[in-house]
C-alpha cells in the first residue's frame, strides 16, 4: 500500500480543519483551548485509506501567529492541499503558507475552494480566476482547483479523486536509507511511557531498533511503533509514525528533535546553504539575523554570504549559515528563514553542506565546492570532498556529510577511483586523498630520499620514519604508506628493512675514503682480540671525523666490523675466532669457564673479557650460570 503524507494549507478559518474532517471522519484539532476559540493552534493529524492508498494528513494552524508550528507540520509533505475559501479568497497566509511550501519543495497537490455553499456561481467563478492567477507558473500551475463543501459534502468525491491522482505521482521514498525523523510531538501514553511522532522522511524504524537522539546524542531503545495510527513491526517512509521510546522522560523529548540511525550522523551549527529571497521580501544583509526552521527545528540563524554582500529580493545565492542551536540537518534538507522581526516569511533553501567551516577570504574554493554539491552529482561530490580535505577522507565522515549508504558511496568510489581523480590509500578503513596530492606526495618522497643521499652519499638510505616526519603532519600515515608502496612496486625506490633508497642505488666510495676505509678494517682486523679505541683508529684516518665515522658504520653495516659494548668494537675474524677456541675448550676441558680461566684463554684483561663474555651470551654461545659461563 502506498503512503502519502497530505499537507493543508491556507488563511486562518478557510476551513482546512472542516475539509480534514470531512475527508477522513477525524476532526484534527485535539486542544481544548482549539475547540474553545474555533481556531487551530497546533498541528493535527488524521488518516483515510482508500483504493490502495493510506493517506496521512498533516492539518495546520491558519493564524499568522503560528506559522512556526505550520512549518514543523509542512516539512515532510508529499502533497498540498492548499485551501481557498471561496467567499474570503487569497489572503495573507495564503500567500505564505504557499510560499513555504514551494521553498520547501513541495511538488504537486490540488486546490479546494472551500465554504463554495456560501457563494454563488459569479463568485466562485471570480475566486477560480483569482487562484488561477495566483498560481501561475508555481508547481500548481495545472493542479486542479476544486469548489467543495464541508457543510454539504458537494465535490468532496471529485477533491478525493484530485488526491488520488496527485498520490499517483508521489514516487516512494527509499526504505533502507539511514532512518531519520524529525519529532513534532513528545509526550506519555500511560502503561507505555514516552511516544514521540512525526512524518517519516527517511529510512524506516521497528521496535528493538538503538535509535540516537538529536541533538543530545542520547542512545535509546524503540519499545514499539505506530505508522498511519496502527500498531506496525516496521514503520516506512512517508508515514505519520509513532515510536515508544525506553529509557527516556517525556519531559527530555520535544519538537525539533529527531530520531535517526545511531552513529551516523553528526549536530551542527555551521551550514552551506543554497539561500532563496522571496521577491516580496526586503534586500537581507551580510550578517543578518533571520529564525531558521529545518524539519520540525526551529533556532535563530546569522547569515554570511560567499561572494555577493547581500541577497536582493527574488535572488539567490550560497550562504553560510551559523545557527544558534545544534541541529541535525543533511544535504538536500529544504529549510525556511523568517525576517526576524516582525515575524515573516522571507526566504528558504536548500542544505548543501551540513557541517560547514567558517567562512574564510583565503577559501577561494568554498563556491566551486557548493556548485558542485548543489549539482548533486555523486561522483562529482566525492572527488570534491576528497579534495577539500588534505588529511584524507573516511567512511563515517563521508556518510555524516552526505546521508549516503555505503554502498552508494562504494560505487561512486570506483568511478573517480578509476581515473584517478581519488585514491583509495587504504581500503579498510577507508581513507581517501585526492589523485592531486597523491601524486604530490610521491614526488615530494622522491625528492627527499633523493635530497638525503646526495646529501648523505655514506648513508645507505633514509630511514623511513625520517622520511615521513620530512613531509610533515598534513601527510597521512596511510597515505605515506600507500605512495612509498607504489614507488617501491614500480621499482623507483628500494625499501629494505627501515631503510628507503632509490632503487639500485649502491654508496660510492671517494678513492681517499676507500682507503681510510680500508685502514679501520686493517686496524682491528691486526688487533685480535686486543682491539684499539674505536677514536684512536678514526684519528688516524686522513678523512676528517665526519666522514670517518660514517665509514665505520659502513663497516659495522657490512658486519665486518662487530660492536660488542658501546665502546668497544671487534672485528669478525677476531670474534669467530674466539667462538672456536671455546669450541676447543668445551671438548678438551668440559662446558664450564670461569672468567679468570677465559681471561687466560684468551689473553685479554677484564675490561674486555666481561663485555665479551655478556656479548657471548647475547649470540647464545655461552650462558652465564653464577660466576661461570656454560659453553652451548
Ligand atoms: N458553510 C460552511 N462553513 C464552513 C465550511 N468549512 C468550514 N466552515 C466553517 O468555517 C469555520 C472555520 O473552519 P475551520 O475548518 O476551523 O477553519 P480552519 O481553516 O481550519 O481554521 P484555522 O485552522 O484556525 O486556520 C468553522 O466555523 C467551520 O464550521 C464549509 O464548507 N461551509
Ligand atoms: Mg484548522
Amino acid at each position: 500500500m502506498k503512503s502519502v503524507i497530505v499537507g493543508t494549507a491556507g488563511h486562518i478559518d478557510h476551513g482546512k480543519s472542516a475539509l480534514v474532517e470531512a475527508l477522513t471522519g477525524t476532526h484534527p484539532d485535539r486542544l481544548a483551548e482549539e475547540k474553545r476559540r474555533g481556531i487551530t493552534i497546533d498541528l493535527g493529524f488524521a488518516f483515510l485509506e482508500e483504493n490502495g492508498v493510506r493517506f496521512g494528513f498533516v492539518d495546520v494552524p491558519g493564524h499568522e501567529r503560528f506559522v512556526s508550528n505550520m512549518l514543523a507540520g509542512a516539512a515532510g509533505i508529499n502533497v498540498l492541499l492548499l485551501v481557498i475559501a471561496a467567499d474570503e479568497s487569497i489572503k495573507p497566509q495564503t500567500r505564505e503558507h504557499f510560499d513555504i511550501c514551494r521553498l520547501l519543495g513541495v511538488q504537486r497537490g490540488v486546490v479546494a475552494l472551500t465554504k463554495s455553499d456560501l457563494v454563488d456561481a459569479d463568485t466562485l467563478e471570480l475566486v477560480r480566476l483569482e487562484a488561477e492567477e495566483f498560481l501561475r507558473g508555481s508547481f500548481l500551475e495545472k493542479a486542479p482547483l476544486i469548489p467543495v463543501s464541508a457543510k454539504t459534502g458537494a465535490g468532496l468525491a471529485e477533491l478525493k479523486k484530485g488526491l488520488h491522482e496527485a498520490a499517483a505521482n508521489v514516487t516512494a521514498r527509499d526504505a533502507r536509507r539511514h532512518f531519520r525523523l524529525p519529532i513534532d510531538r513528545a509526550f506519555a501514553m500511560k502503561g507505555f511511557g514516552s511516544v514521540v511522532t512525526g512524518t517519516l522522511i527517511s529510512g524506516g524504524v521497528s521496535a528493538g531498533d538503538e535509535v540516537e537522539l538529536f541533538p543530545g546524542g542520547e542512545r535509546l531503545r524503540v519499545r514499539g511503533v505506530q505508522s498511519g495510527g496502527k500498531a506496525v513491526e516496521r514503520a516506512t517512509p512517508g508515514q505519520r509514525t509513532a515510536v515508544n521510546l525506553a529509557g527516556i522522560e517525556h519531559t527530555s523529548l520535544k519538537r525539533g528533535m529527531a530520531l535517526a540511525t545511531p552513529g551516523k550522523f553528526r549536530k551542527t551549527r555551521r551550514i552551506d546553504v543554497r539561500l532563496e529571497l522571496l521577491a516580496s521580501a526586503r534586500k537581507l544583509k551580510q550578517g543578518a539575523r533571520v529564525h531558521f526552521h529545518a524539519g520540525t527545528a526551529e533556532t535563530i540563524a546569522e547569515v554570511f554570504f560567499h561572494g555577493d554582500k547581500e541577497l536582493l529580493p527574488g535572488a539567490s545565492t550560497f550562504a553560510n549559515l551559523k545557527l544558534q542551536d545544534e541541529t541535525l540537518v543533511l544535504p538536500g534538507d529544504r529549510f525556511i528563514v523568517r525576517q526576524f522581526s516582525p515575524v515573516v516569511t522571507i526566504g528558504g533553501g536548500t542544505v548543501l553542506d551540513p557541517l560547514a567551516r567558517r567562512p574564510m577570504v583565503r577559501d577561494t574554493g568554498r563556491v566551486a565546492f557548493l556548485e558542485t554539491l548543489a549539482r548533486g552529482n555523486r561522483e562529482n561530490v566525492l572527488a570534491a570532498m576528497t579534495e577539500r580535505t588534505i588529511l584524507g577522507l573516511g567512511m563515517e565522515e563521508i556518510v555524516a556529510r552526505t546521508a549516503w549508504l555505503e554502498s552508494e558511496i562504494q560505487e561512486a568510489l570506483q568511478n573517480v577511483a578509476k581515473p584517478g581523480r581519488v585514491k583509495v590509500v587504504s581500503s579498510d578503513p577507508l581513507v581517501l586523498v585526492s589523485g592531486k596530492l597523491f601524486a604530490e606526495t610521491r614526488q615530494k618522497i622522491l625528492d627527499k630520499v633523493e635530497k638525503f643521499q646526495k646529501e648523505n652519499p655514506l648513508l645507505p638510505g633514509i630511514a623511513r620514519e625520517d622520511l615521513r616526519a620530512s613531509l610533515g603532519k598534513r601527510v597521512k600515515a596511510e597515505t605515506f604508506r600507500a605512495a612509498l608502496e607504489e614507488l617501491v612496486a614500480q621499482k623507483k625506490l628500494d625499501a629494505l628493512g627501515e631503510l628507503v633508497k632509490k632503487a639500485g642505488s649502491e654508496i660510492t666510495l671517494q678513492p681517499e675514503e676507500t682507503k681510510a676505509k680500508d685502514q679501520i678494517e686493517a686496524a682491528f682486523a691486526t688487533a685480535g682480540l686486543a682491539v684499539p679505541s674505536v677514536k684512536e683508529v678514526l684519528a688516524k684516518l686522513s678523512v676528517e671525523a665526519r666522514r670517518a665515522e660514517k665509514l665505520l658504520q659502513i663497516l659495522l653495516r657490512e658486519k665486518n666490523l662487530v660492536r660488542v659494548s658501546p665502546e668497544l668494537i671487534f672485528h669478525r675474524q677476531a670474534l669467530t675466532q674466539l667462538k672456536e677456541r671455546l669450541v676447543g675448550y668445551k671438548k678438551s676441558k668440559g662446558d664450564r669457564i670461569s672468567v679468570p680461566v677465559f681471561k687466560e684463554l684468551t689473553g685479554i684483561t677484564r675490561k674486555y673479557a666481561i663485555p665479551l663474555l655478556e656479548y657471548l651470551d647475547r649470540e647464545h654461545v655461552t650462558r652465564r650460570a653464577g660466576d661461570e659461563r656454560v659453553i652451548l
